[in-house]
């Protein structure tokens, strides 16, 4: 009987080595363990023991079975714990999507236009932001006391007031016409910057695209015609627009286009244009005699407002990418 003991405490002892998984604990406690496991068995066999040796073989396997019951328990208290540790993973659970960035409306539009632009036969080009105060104001004939040179309206960059930044893509007009000789025909996109107060249609950064076509015989009829062939191609043939007559000092007649907005009785102004004013034909070097011609400033915010239904300029800015993944 002793010798049977040691034999099933040896056994417990290399077997309990090697386990490695709770199934395999599971294993080990069935086999000796439980109540028909080698352990409970040989409680069975104490009553043949001899009376004399009752004693010392009943030490022994009570030994035996608190050392392998403590062995149990040990190796369970190590697997659970390994698995508090263990952070669960949902093998069922759906991937996480990658979010895949997109172009920003307003980019978006900025390519659209240059797209129609181009197909009417018009050059891309550009300006600087930081424009001095000849080019954004002078060479486009404002008069010395214009409001827009107030401080409400410009950000001015030095306080001599030399240079500014631009509040409109106009200046690019006369850099393109300082550095060409007729015929002109060039749309310039680009920022513009204004100080003021922001509603649901008035930003005070922004983006314009200024066009300009200079040459013999250009006329008030193609502008008007331009920028219909322009609206039609961007919105198609459901839109609605208007005229009104206006007032810039770089252009005489001046008009603006209001455009419907989609699902509404508003009209909003997208943009400014008029025949090039003598003056700023002469500050640009050119003969004011032979040649004539046309500008425009769209409001790009304005018209991507349009394009995309939505009812507040903010929204575009306010990175919301609920909003922009839309588009
Ligand atoms: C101008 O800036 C003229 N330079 C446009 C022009 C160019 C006229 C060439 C004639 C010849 P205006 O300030 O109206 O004009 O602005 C032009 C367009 O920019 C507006 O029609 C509007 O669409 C947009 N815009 C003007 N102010 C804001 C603003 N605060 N926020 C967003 N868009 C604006």
């Amino acid at each position: 009987m002793i010798d049977e003991i040691k034999e099933i405490n040896n056994l417990i002892l290399k077997e309990s080595k090697s386990i490695g998984t709770k199934d395999e604990l599971e294993s080990f406690k069935m086999k000796f363990l439980v109540k028909k496991g080698l352990v409970q068995s040989l409680f069975l066999k104490m009553k043949d023991v001899p009376k004399e040796d009752k004693k010392d073989v009943g030490l022994l396997l009570n030994k035996l079975k608190q050392d392998s019951e403590s062995i149990y328990k040990e190796l369970e208290e190590k697997f659970q714990e390994e698995e508090a540790n263990t952070p669960s993973i949902d093998l069922t659970l759906p991937g996480r999507n990658s979010n895949i960035g997109t172009q920003h409306p307003v980019t978006q539009t900025i390519d659209m236009m240059i797209e129609i632009f181009k197909d009417m036969g018009f050059a891309v080009a550009e300006g600087p932001d930081i424009e001095d105060g000849y080019h954004n104001f002078d060479a486009l004939n404002f008069p010395h006391d214009h409001p827009a040179r107030d401080m409400q309206d410009t950000f001015f960059i030095q306080s001599d007031k030399e240079l500014v930044l631009r509040t409109h893509t106009s200046p690019v007009q006369i850099r393109m016409m300082e550095n060409m000789k007729p015929p002109i025909k060039t749309i310039m996109p680009g920022r513009v910057y204004r100080n003021e107060s922001l509603d649901a249609t008035h930003l005070a950064e922004f983006h314009q695209i200024e066009g300009l076509y200079i040459d013999e015989n250009v006329s008030m009829a193609e502008l008007k015609a331009m920028m219909m062939t322009f609206a039609k191609k961007l919105y198609g043939d459901n839109l609605e627009f208007r005229f009104r007559p206006s007032f810039f000092p770089f252009t005489e007649p001046s008009a603006e286009m209001d455009i419907r907005r989609p699902g509404t009785t508003k009209w909003m102004e997208v943009v400014g244009c008029g025949m090039v004013h003598p003056n700023v034909l002469k500050s640009g070097g050119i003969d004011s005699e032979k040649y004539t011609g046309f500008a425009f400033g769209f409001g790009i915010e304005r018209i991507t407002m349009i394009r995309t239904s939505l009812d507040d300029i903010r929204a575009l800015y306010e990175n919301d990418i609920r909003v922009l993944k839309q588009f």
